[in-house]
């Protein structure tokens, strides 16, 4: 079968990619990254959602860490395929200090998370929500405005639903009441005990993707030819998955992907690397296949040093590998072609912008309208 596609590269342009980087753009001033901002009140758990999800922190350390007290800048660079900087504001910023520089802040920002907990009253959450977008949308309207609705772990399902919904309502009616019915937020329940919070990040990473459309129509082709139920694409650091094929991801099977690249990364730190330590231990060979008591395969192999594909494979379907490990070449070929060309692209547009135009804000926001077409091959396992 052949593929076509066709993309129109927009919106948060200069997003870096490890392992598809070129050498000088890695080095590139850390202040000119595109950056995610963690918003909302104090001991919300802005910290320990950074901590969990980037360093490895596990939930129950979280309690001894102690409250921020001024913007912590968090350079997310060379261990991880989205290359951006995350920032954890202190709870009770003031946005009318004289030294909250806004401009500064909200506009090199890609998203902002805004983090409410939901075991505590939200009513002042909401208010300090509502100046903060207010602010935020004020100084660059490009911003994507995501809620987490946090620390869920200790609340029942019909809690959850009605907390969600109440916070849904009260947050659109009071940016209506502000002139803002335009904003949309996105809202999720997110807890650092189980697999939400990297769900929600990785939704959140995701939108900041411009390739994410390629990405996923290539999965989709993917799946549909090797006979998978369900592929994911994981930042294997974080465990964030950077795109997935449409068909609708249960949090089962998200888990079971997550704990899969646990044990690879285990196993392979404990007898892959032998006496050398300083091998990292995912590397270009690295791929498992991990049969489970249901008749279902869970199968990774690596895409580069930095991304893993784990597919979800009803047993009867893997017979032919062969077919798999084919197609799965040409998905890995396509990924690269899809980075390549915008590396190119990228390129050619920095070298005009910088004949033309010093300023470090414009190329920030830089869009990349070159259009990528990948071509590929995919055989059908039948
Ligand atoms: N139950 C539960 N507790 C959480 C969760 N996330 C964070 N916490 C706890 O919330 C408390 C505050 O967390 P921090 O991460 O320090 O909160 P913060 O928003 O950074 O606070 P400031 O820096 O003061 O603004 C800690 O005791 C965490 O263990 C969660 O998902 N569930
Ligand atoms: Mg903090």
């Amino acid at each position: 079968m052949s593929y076509q596609d066709e993309e129109q590269m927009g919106l948060v342009g200069s997003f870096g990619y490890g392992g598809f980087e070129l050498e000088n753009e890695t080095q590139r001033n850390p202040d000119q990254k595109p950056r995610i901002l963690l918003m909302g009140l104090r001991r919300s758990g802005k910290s320990s959602i950074q901590k969990v999800v980037f360093h490895k922190m596990s939930p129950n350390e979280t309690l001894f860490l102690e409250s921020t007290n001024k913007i912590i800048k968090d350079d997310i660079n060379n261990s991880s395929f989205v290359q951006f900087q995350i920032w954890d504001f202190p709870g009770q910023i003031d946005f009318f200090d004289p030294t909250f520089d806004s401009d500064l802040i909200f506009g090199g920002c890609g998203a902002l998370i805004f983090v409410i907990d939901a075991q505590d009253d939200y009513l002042e959450a909401l208010t300090k929500l509502n100046q903060t977008v207010t602010k935020a949308y004020k100084v660059n309207s490009r911003i994507k405005f995501e809620v987490f609705i946090h620390k869920v772990d200790g609340v029942s399902d019909d809690f959850k639903m009605e907390s969600q919904r109440d916070i849904h309502q009260r947050a659109t009616d009071d940016l209506a009441d502000s002139g803002l019915d335009n904003l949309v937020l996105s809202f999720h329940l997110t807890s650092i005990y189980d697999h939400s919070i990297f769900e929600a990040f990785s939704k959140v990473v995701q939108k900041l993707i411009p390739q994410l459309p390629t990405l996923e129509n290539l999965l989709n082709i993917f799946i549909s030819n090797s006979g998978i139920e369900k592929a994911f694409l994981f930042d294997v650091v974080s465990k964030i998955y950077i795109a997935t094929d449409c068909s609708p991801v249960d949090m089962q099977s998200y888990e079971l992907c997550c704990d899969m690249i646990d044990v690879v990364i285990d196993l392979s730190c404990i007898y892959g690397s032998k006496d050398n330590t300083d091998v990292a231990a995912f590397d270009n060979q690295s791929s498992s296949l991990i049969k489970l008591n249901n008749s279902t395969i869970l199968y990774l192999r690596e895409v580069n040093k930095f991304l893993a594909l784990v597919c979800i494979i009803r047993e009867e379907n893997f017979s032919r590998q062969g077919v798999i490990d084919y197609n799965f070449l040409c998905f890995r070929e396509a990924i690269t072609q899809v980075f390549k060309l915008r590396l190119k692209n990228q390129k050619m547009e920095n070298s005009e912008l910088l004949d033309n135009d010093n300023d470090s804000e414009y190329k920030n926001s830089l869009s990349l309208n070159g259009s990528v077409k990948a071509k590929v091959h995919f055989e059908q396992n039948e």
